[in-house]
């Protein structure tokens, strides 16, 4: 209908991993040395605020009113969705990372995201991928920009560093599955409104969203009249997160986590069983020393996922590596039956 208001459900999504030039063994500093109240005022800069909160000893977890936050030692995870800004904070970030934690360099950055539904109501520099790498380049002398898949229909992007080594000896595991779907099942979609649950916990438990990785210690929010977000932490440090536009227009749904597996073709299936998108998009991050390193050829090699809810065929696969890190990004769409 004409009367319902678009929300761009798309993410921006930063990580960051800070290092010291004087190396990481002696350092002390930690992002979660960073006041609150520091944090509420960068967020005012993206043009979102904090709703909720949980920690564990590994990593602090924000809910946003536009998506999330994690912090842990020497990683930040930034994604918001709508009309933020998060490349606006940047150097300010910089500034106050080195100001509270001393870490004064950066090892790694990656900034990504889907195409925008509607890129001409965003606020520079985020209209176009093009003004984002020009911001990102005018910090970082050593950042390279892709896209993957069509330009013309879906693609996404990433901007990262390119440097032959981690500065960190040996590099520290990590990987990260992120799932980004549209076109989803309008009767899944209407768990994410008030109409249907009175409650996040309700909507967590309806959907399945619990049963996705069961040892997350889960932070989930329903907004007003629709609309939901999660953060899951666990125990070991690792999170996940879901992010839920559910209006039958633009609908839009996200999942991301960095779960140490040695194969995510479980947790994939889930996900689409949980969701049933019509299209998704999904990319898998692993280096050298993760468990997951072989995953992203995995994903590489998958040209369908045949589901008790769905079929979804190949329409696109691209495999990067980088220094310290292989990606695979795969496109889906459902297949007709
Ligand atoms: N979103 C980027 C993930 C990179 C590896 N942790």
């Amino acid at each position: 209908a004409d009367n319902v208001q678009f929300f761009e459900g798309v993410e921006k999504l930063l990580e960051l991993w800070f290092i010291s030039s004087k190396g990481l063994k002696q350092h002390q500093g930690d992002l979660r040395q960073i006041p609150r109240q520091k944090w509420e005022s960068l967020l005012k800069i993206v043009r979102c605020e904090i709703i909720s909160f949980c920690r564990n000893d590994q990593v602090d977890a924000y809910v946003l009113s536009e998506s999330s936050m994690f912090v842990s030692k020497r990683r930040l995870i930034l994604k918001t969705c709508g009309t933020t800004t998060p490349l606006q904070c940047l150097e300010p970030l910089l500034e106050l990372v080195e100001e509270y934690t001393g870490f004064d360099d950066v090892e790694n950055v990656f900034y990504s995201r889907k195409n925008y539904k509607k890129p001409e109501i965003q606020i520079s520099p985020h209209q176009t991928f093009e003004e984002e790498v020009a911001l990102l380049d005018s910090l970082f002398s050593d950042g390279e920009a892709y896209c993957m898949g069509s330009p013309e229909t879906d693609c996404w992007y990433l901007y990262t560093l390119i440097r032959d080594k981690s500065l960190q000896d040996p590099p520290e595991p990590d990987q990260t599955l992120e799932i980004l779907m549209t076109h989803l099942d309008p009767d899944v979609m209407s768990i994410f409104t008030r109409d249907v649950c009175s409650s996040a916990d309700e909507a967590t438990v309806k959907s399945g969203i619990d049963k996705l990785i069961p040892t997350m210690i889960i932070d989930d929010f329903l907004f007003e009249p629709c609309g939901y977000s999660m953060n899951g932490i666990s125990k070991n440090g690792s999170y996940m997160t879901i992010h839920i536009t559910p209006e039958p227009e633009f609908s839009y749904v996200s999942f991301e986590c960095n779960v140490s597996e040695t194969s995510y073709d479980e947790i994939i299936r889930r996900v689409l069983n949980t969701f049933k998108p019509g299209k998704f998009v999904v990319t898998i991050f692993a280096n050298k020393q993760s468990a997951a390193a072989n995953c992203p050829r995995e994903l590489e090699k998958r040209s369908d996922y045949l589901n008790r809810s769905g079929d979804w065929l190949r329409t696109d696969v691209q495999y990067c590596r980088f220094p310290n890190y292989d990606l695979t990004c795969a496109f889906f769409s459902r297949f007709p039956s």
